[in-house]
């Protein structure tokens, strides 16, 4: 058996792009060579946040939309975690919208995986700040009148050093993975992950990468104008979905601009110390 395996019974849907995150975060831990215990994630509520129960890590499947204070109070706790955090879109953009500005801001050494299926799946498919107009569920009869968000926009417009978005794949998953691991700050990562019972667009053919060696990912303008290119609105034969790192440059952490907290650093607390 896999070490990060659990033997809690799997009850995504058969077929969840969710599985193929869950693969990749498996994957990209086992090959990072850092210890199990030096990671820590926290989970949301929501389907996304079933995680928790999937893989064999330390952490807290939290509040709904309070992902982000746990996971930076883990990290002022403790700043030697590797602190992961997964949410749903309704997690990340409604419930904890004020959270994921901050987070921008304060630069503190996080990963933020948003699983982004325009939906809130497990209370069965109500609209989130990122669901098309014209979207019908049984609370929109009429169809969402409300222009979604754009949260890419969102990331670069809040100063976030690392704004990235991935399709529900392992590779990608794996690959973004390492490359938030990398990045001293704040990551954020959106995924596209298709909830196949109430929001099934893939979007498959309209991804293309983002060329390493064309899009300059420290330029905020070269960012931003990529950012434009899905407005989440839907698509049509001219749209073009952009993958990749959008943005990335070198800021001030958090973490590191308090005496106190480098003291801690050095002190290497274990989990052992703190469930004594
Ligand atoms: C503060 C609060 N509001 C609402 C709920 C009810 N609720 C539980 S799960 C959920 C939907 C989660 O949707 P999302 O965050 O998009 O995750 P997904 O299920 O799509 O992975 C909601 C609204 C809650 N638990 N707490």
């Amino acid at each position: 058996m896999n070490p990060l395996d659990t033997k809690t019974k799997n009850t995504w849907c058969p077929g969840c792009f969710n599985f193929q995150i869950l693969a990749g975060v498996k994957n990209a831990i086992a090959k990072s060579r850092i210890k199990k215990e030096d990671f820590a994630i926290v989970t949301g509520i929501g389907c996304h946040a079933k995680i928790f129960d999937y893989v064999n890590l330390n952490g807290i499947n939290t509040l709904h939309g309070r992902v982000l204070p746990t996971c930076f109070g883990i990290k002022i706790g403790n700043p030697n975690l590797n602190v992961i955090g997964f949410a749903g879109d309704g997690d990340a953009y409604a419930e904890g919208m004020a959270h994921l500005i901050h987070a921008a801001r304060y630069n503190s050494d996080i990963k933020y995986f948003v699983h982004n299926n325009q939906v809130f799946a497990l209370t069965v498919g109500q609209p989130t700040p990122t669901t098309e107009i014209g979207f019908k569920d049984k609370t929109t009869p009429q169809g969402v009148k409300i222009y979604p968000m754009n949260p890419i926009k969102l990331m670069l417009a809040s100063g976030a050093s690392f704004v990235a978005r991935v399709f529900s794949d392992v590779q990608q998953i794996e690959y973004i993975f390492k490359e938030a691991l990398k990045h001293k700050g704040f990551a954020f990562i959106e995924v596209i992950q298709p909830c196949l019972i109430f929001h099934p667009e893939s979007y498959k053919e309209k991804f293309y990468s983002l060329d390493e060696a064309k899009h300059d990912r420290t330029n905020f303008e070269q960012a931003w104008k990529r950012a434009q290119e899905f407005d989440y609105n839907g698509v049509d034969e001219k749209t073009k979905i952009p993958l990749g790192i959008f943005y990335q440059i070198q800021k001030p952490v958090f973490e590191e601009q308090y005496p106190q907290l480098l003291d801690l650093k050095k002190k290497k607390i274990s989990w052992k110390d703190i469930r004594r």
